[in-house]
């Protein structure tokens, strides 16, 4: 089955399909997830900006409704990972955002001990996997707990976050191919926001559209406007429910943009200003907010009190941050040295 949309094209026609079952509390919980997302991410700016963040950072401004529809799709004892840009995708999945601002600071109350930073996000108890720094590793690790999970029946599902700019990774194409052969019970979920590390998808990429390689591998495909929450929804509970029902591998394609750079150090000189600015008229969070309002869900007022209580919130969470304890220093070589 393959589902089309076009980017950005807001849909206030929604809901249909399995979203049209999500009760009112369920969707203004949505939108508050999404709502506190694009706020720590925000914090999580300037906290850089200041020195209090080092190393490598992603933000995923821009693409809550990726991470948030994913996860209502997702059983707690289900597994979901991902690459670097993934503080907002780690909160989807119930790690608690102090746990991850801490970690992001490098203190011993962060999710990893301070040990792992921006990049390596992980939380086994909640389902998070991370979290992982090399283009594309993260997908042949996610075939394996994919594997583990088929071979110990447990039903549950693996779902696998990667960039447009991994699609090209010759270690996807082997485990979409033994995916496919092996009947894996995994959500391979490509974010394409069109840009890579410095360049743009269509520059470097033969793909197109980049479901022939699901095509190429005789494995299920749809595509979505990641933009909107309701569709994103859809199109995870779907592919996920296939995924676990028939142990069968699935590819989603989430059309999207990123609002930021590709890290902190990134000046964006692939795409113009003015791109940017038609890319952020698309923005998932006011789509969401004029659709509630519209069905009779809630109103401005209750939505702009929960934009006010996530403000807060991040300033409490960055405080908190900045006076918790950092690591003892003798962890630093405890998980990498190793005693003959
Ligand atoms: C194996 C490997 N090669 C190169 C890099 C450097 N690098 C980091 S991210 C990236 C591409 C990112 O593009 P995409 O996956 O589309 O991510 P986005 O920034 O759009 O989220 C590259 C080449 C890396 N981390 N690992
Ligand atoms: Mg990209």
């Amino acid at each position: 089955m393959k589902q089309t949309s076009q980017l950005g094209a807001h849909a206030h026609n929604f809901p249909r399909g399995r979203a049209a079952e999500l009760p009112k509390e369920t969707l203004l919980k949505m939108y508050r997830d999404m709502v506190e997302q694009r706020r720590f991410e925000e914090a999580t700016g300037r906290a850089y900006g200041l020195g209090k963040i080092m190393g490598f950072c992603h933000l995923y401004i821009g693409q809550e409704a990726i991470s948030v529809g994913a996860a209502a799709a997702l059983r707690p004892s289900d597994v979901m990972m991902s690459a670097y840009r993934i503080h907002a995708q780690a909160m989807a999945r119930g790690v608690p955002a102090q746990a991850i601002m801490d970690e992001l600071f490098g203190k011993a109350t962060g999710c990893v001990q301070g040990l792992g930073g921006s990049m390596h996000i992980f939380d086994i108890a909640k389902g998070f996997w991370g979290g992982w720094g090399l283009v594309g590793q993260q997908v042949p690790t996610a075939a394996g707990v994919a594997f583990a999970q088929k071979y110990q029946s447990t039903g549950d599902v693996t779902m696998v976050f990667f960039g447009d700019g991994a699609v090209h990774q010759g270690a996807i194409h082997e485990t979409f191919n033994l995916a496919s052969v092996w009947g894996l019970p995994i959500v391979f979920v490509v974010e394409n926001n069109q840009y890579g590390m410095g360049t743009a998808l269509s520059r470097v990429s033969s793909l197109e559209p980049l479901h022939e390689m699901a095509d190429a591998y005789k494995i299920r495909h749809y595509e979505f406007n990641g933009m909107d929450l309701l569709e994103s929804y859809d199109a995870f509970a779907d592919a996920v429910d296939y995924a676990r029902e028939h142990s069968r591998p699935v590819y989603l394609e989430a059309h999207c943009s990123r609002f930021r750079g590709h890290s902190m150090s990134d000046p964006g000189k692939y795409r113009t200003k003015e791109q940017l600015e038609e890319e952020k008229a698309h923005d998932p969070i006011p789509g969401f907010a004029a659709f509630l309002v519209d069905c009779g869900v809630t109103t401005h007022e209750a939505l702009e009190a929960v934009d006010e209580a996530a403000k807060a919130e991040m300033k409490l969470i960055l405080e908190r941050a900045e006076a918790a304890p950092w690591p003892d220093p003798e962890l630093i070589s405890k998980y990498v040295l190793v005693s003959p």
